[in-house]
């Protein structure tokens, strides 16, 4: 049974946070090596209760099955995508030219050059072509932002994030009464 928190074992599997509900957002990587990293985006998405499906597609390694996901993914029922790659990392870049849906997109560190290369492949997008990218390594930040697209047309996760960030003031709050004199 696919349940969130395991490895994306192939190309061919998915995962869904909640199989009674269809998925919401999409998060794809390039390479199973990359689901460490981006598990974080589905464990805020879980958090929200927002259900997911997860895909290993690669840009390079299975062009054609990636541009078919990304061509249907707005059809399927898929709102957002959130993409992580590493290294060469053409893969939120090639999902956002495939799809109207907004992509989200997460450069994943490698072991050389500590994510810049990741970094710089996905931000660096064309006029027209837009991705969202964000930190390297920052595949929580990526769920979220797929949270707060979702709650523009969604009052009740709008108000989850809401107390979400409540919670942020809260915590930072009970840090600065701890150090501060
Ligand atoms: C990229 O190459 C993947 O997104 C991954 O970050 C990287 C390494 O892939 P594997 O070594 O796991 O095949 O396309």
């Amino acid at each position: 049974e696919l349940v969130p928190g395991q490895a994306v074992a192939t190309t061919d599997s998915a995962q869904v946070s909640d199989a009674r509900l269809p998925p919401l957002v999409g998060i794809v990587m390039g390479s199973d090596s990359d689901w460490p990293t981006m598990q974080a985006a589905a464990t805020a998405l879980d958090e929200f209760g927002v259900p997911w499906e997860a895909r290993v597609l690669s840009a390079h390694r299975t062009p054609r099955a990636m541009l078919e996901w990304s061509e249907s993914a707005a059809s399927r029922g898929l709102r957002v995508v959130v993409a992580g790659a590493g290294g060469a990392a053409h893969l939120p870049g090639m999902v956002a030219a495939a799809t109207v849906l907004p992509v989200i997109g997460v450069p994943v560190p490698l072991k050389h050059l500590d994510g810049m290369d990741s970094l710089l492949s996905i931000v660096q997008m064309p006029a027209g072509v837009p991705v969202a990218t964000v930190s390297i390594g920052g595949a929580r930040n990526g769920g979220l932002l797929a949270v707060r697209i979702l709650a523009a047309a969604d009052a009740g996760l709008a108000a989850r994030m809401a107390d979400f960030q409540a919670d942020l003031r809260t915590s930072v709050a009970g840090k600065d009464e701890a150090v501060r004199k």
